[in-house]
């Protein structure tokens, strides 16, 4: 009798639903492709016109294959390789960013429209993750600053609200029966530090659109705060009067506070955060860096800060 019942069939023999996704991706990509190939004017991988930056940092930058390889993205899984292979499959075109709550002139942006009508420039910032690892990543990006400012906030807006995107479908971090945080992930800054012009959107990193497990088609960068303030694939910015929830504070609030300012003084209940490892510095040997307030743009940064305790507020 060839009838199986469930029980008899292997987990193995089941296609993960996300295993099924990329396929469907990796078609769609190939179809693409051979539609770019076919027609020069259209505009599939194009790179990234961008200028430079005076606060880019002059440190040996960390090679694509790692910062496209090793990633936090929960969405796609919690082991650092998952993102890069499932990731594929979401999908980033079209894509559009609401912006809204108190402002005067709320609006969706296209991404593609925010490329074309945005100032985009390559800058080199070190991204220090709470873990303990950090790299140096060329970002190709605009300063928040110019969004903001095409929006008009209202005097009442004191913080900033981002969100990323919500696609179970896509997603399958979000199919899972025991989920690692209460998602959509969202984060938030306060709309001084969202000002900082050191803080930006990116939209794409070592001159080539954003890789989908590095936050495509658009992201936060700042580089002053640990990794997990970088939200990725955002959807929707809001401004609002109140401290907003965040990801992770709500997750495990004694380990990550709202503001998250690189400090090697206040350590996490897990991690020291005295020093760092560099991704791609390999050998048992190789001496971690020491973390620097901050994560080194203190210079820029610290006065938003002044008056504030800073083990209380980290
Ligand atoms: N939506 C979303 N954004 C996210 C995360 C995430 O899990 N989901 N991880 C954060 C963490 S902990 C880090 S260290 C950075 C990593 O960015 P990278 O993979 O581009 O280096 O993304 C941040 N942004
Ligand atoms: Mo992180």
């Amino acid at each position: 009798m060839l009838i199986r019942r469930p029980s008899d069939i292997l987990p193995s023999e089941i296609t993960p639903r996300s295993v099924y996704l990329n396929r469907r991706q990796l078609m769609g990509g190939a179809a693409g492709l051979a539609f770019a190939a076919g027609f020069p004017g259209s505009s599939g991988a194009a790179s990234l016109t961008t200028v430079k930056s005076p606060f880019s940092t002059d440190e040996k930058l960390t090679g694509r294959e790692d910062v496209t390889s090793y990633n936090n993205y929960y969405e796609f899984g919690v082991a650092k390789e998952a993102p890069a292979t499932y990731a594929k499959s979401l999908k980033t075109t079209p894509w559009t960013v609401k912006v809204d709550g108190l402002v005067g002139k709320p609006a969706e942006f296209s991404v593609d429209d925010l490329i074309k009508t945005s100032t985009l420039e390559e800058r080199i910032y070190r991204l220090r993750c709470v873990e303990g690892w950090s790299m140096v990543i060329p970002w190709d990006g605009f300063a928040l600053a110019d969004l903001i400012k095409r929006v008009e906030p209202l005097g009442s807006a004191k913080y900033v609200a981002f969100e990323t995107a919500n696609r179970p479908e896509e997603m399958p971090g979000l199919q899972s029966m025991f989920p690692v945080l209460d998602w959509p992930y969202v984060e938030g800054l306060r709309l001084d530090e969202a000002m900082n012009p050191l803080a930006i959107l990116a939209v794409g990193l070592y001159g080539d659109p954003l890789p989908n497990q590095n936050g495509a088609p658009i992201r936060l960068v700042v580089p002053w705060k640990y990794g997990f303030k970088s939200i990725k694939s955002i959807t929707r910015i809001s401004f609002v009067e109140k401290q907003p929830e965040t990801s992770w504070n709500r997750q495990a609030s004694d380990e990550y506070g709202f503001y998250a300012n690189v400090n090697p003084s206040v350590d996490h209940p897990r991690w020291s955060q005295k020093t760092e490892r560099r991704i791609g510095e390999g050998g048992l040997f190789v001496k971690r860096r020491p973390t620097l307030p901050f994560n080194g743009y203190a210079e820029q940064v610290a006065q938003l800060y002044s008056g504030m305790d800073l083990r209380k507020f980290y």
